[in-house]
């Protein structure tokens, strides 16, 4: 049972500013969390962040036949990108949307996602915790096979 955690861009500056917003975690102990979590629940885990669109890109391509879920915090790309939605559409890997902060109690342009709906569920404002909870819900899909 293999997770792939993808993480887009700015999230690698998380616990030096906005503590308010994203929490006080950086995305080591982030990662940290994810790992016991996926351990816990019997699921290997691949974690990534990058700051370019297109390497999101490619990693999602590369997930299909390697990977049983994806988990994705796609940070400001959600608001904007139709390529990470065409390709989460492309591979027909059960994808699960995540977000620190409560983005529809945040300026409008964070309500909108890109990928929403080609995700098949969304977790949004529980912090560091989201990415507790969208583990469990991609290791429920995978088990449940539904
Ligand atoms: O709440 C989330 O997880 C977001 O995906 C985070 C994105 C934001 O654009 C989305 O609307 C919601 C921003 C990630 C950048 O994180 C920073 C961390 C520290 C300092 C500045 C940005």
């Amino acid at each position: 049972m293999k997770i792939l955690v993808l993480n887009g861009p700015n999230l690698n500056l998380l616990g030096q500013r906005e503590p308010e917003t994203y929490g006080r975690a950086t995305l080591p102990e982030i990662e940290t969390l994810a790992r016991d979590t996926a351990k816990r629940l019997g699921a290997d885990l691949d974690f990534r962040q990058t700051n370019h669109e297109g390497e999101l890109v490619g990693w999602i391509q590369g997930a299909r036949g390697t990977a049983d879920a994806i988990v994705i915090n796609a940070a400001a790309f959600t608001h904007t990108s139709i390529a990470l939605r065409d390709a989460i559409a492309a591979i027909g890997v059960p994808t699960i949307e995540i977000h620190l902060s409560n983005v529809h109690a945040r300026e409008s342009f964070r309500h909108h996602s890109t990928i929403s709906a080609v995700c098949r569920g969304v977790i949004a404002g529980f912090g560091a915790h989201s990415y507790v909870l969208g583990i469990q819900a991609a290791v429920n899909i995978i088990v449940t096979r539904c």
